[in-house]
């Protein structure tokens, strides 16, 4: 029964050519984020991206991550946004909340917008573990999330095709649709 539903997934290609990126990078805990931003736009060369079909925005920290992605989806050039960040933890509660808020944000923005928004963002006990995720035991996140924003490109593209998915085509429907129903 697995392998019958299996058959019939669809499912992006990992070819990047002629679909186009956005990258948000965090410059807070830039000795990690540096990495995963190098690696993210490693796998989308790979993938057969050219380098004007991808644009790079730094923002300050995670938190500052929702809202650029989101603006840059809204604009509708772009069929993924990854978003590359690192959170340490810290003494106090302030990691919980960076990294609740920016997940959240992330997580809502992209339902908001249809666009898919990359969740690149380290939320780490130790700057050792951030260390083992950006290119040494953990292999690379940033790697990873460049093979997902394309995957997760195609497939837009693929549902919008099939008409089961209109986003993309109308960048801001869902929330046009959701401020109508408003009470
Ligand atoms: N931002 C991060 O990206 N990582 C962190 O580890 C971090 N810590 O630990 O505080 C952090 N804080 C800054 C935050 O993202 C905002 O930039 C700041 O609060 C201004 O809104």
């Amino acid at each position: 029964m697995a392998g019958n539903a299996q058959s019939k997934a669809e499912r992006g290609n990992l070819d990047a050519a002629g679909l186009r990126f956005a990258i948000v990078v965090s410059q807070f805990n830039s000795f990690i984020t540096d990495r995963l931003l190098a690696a993210s736009l490693d796998a989308l060369k790979q993938a057969g991206a050219r380098p004007d079909q991808v644009e790079v925005v730094e923002v300050p920290g995670a938190f500052e991550l929702p809202l650029a992605a989101k603006q840059l989806a809204a604009t509708g050039k772009f069929d993924s946004v990854i978003c590359i960040g690192c959170v340490l933890r810290g003494e106090t509660s302030h990691y919980d909340y960076v990294c609740s808020e920016t997940a959240r944000g992330i997580q809502l923005a992209q339902l908001d917008t249809g666009i898919p928004l990359i969740f690149c963002v380290l939320t780490c006990d130790t700057l050792e573990q951030a260390i083992d995720r950006a290119g040494l035991k953990g292999g690379n996140k940033g790697y990873e999330a460049g093979l997902a924003a394309i995957e997760m490109g195609q497939l837009m593209r693929k549902l919008s095709t099939n008409g089961a998915g209109s986003a993309r085509s109308k960048p801001g429907a869902r929330s046009k649709r959701s401020t109508r129903n408003r009470k």
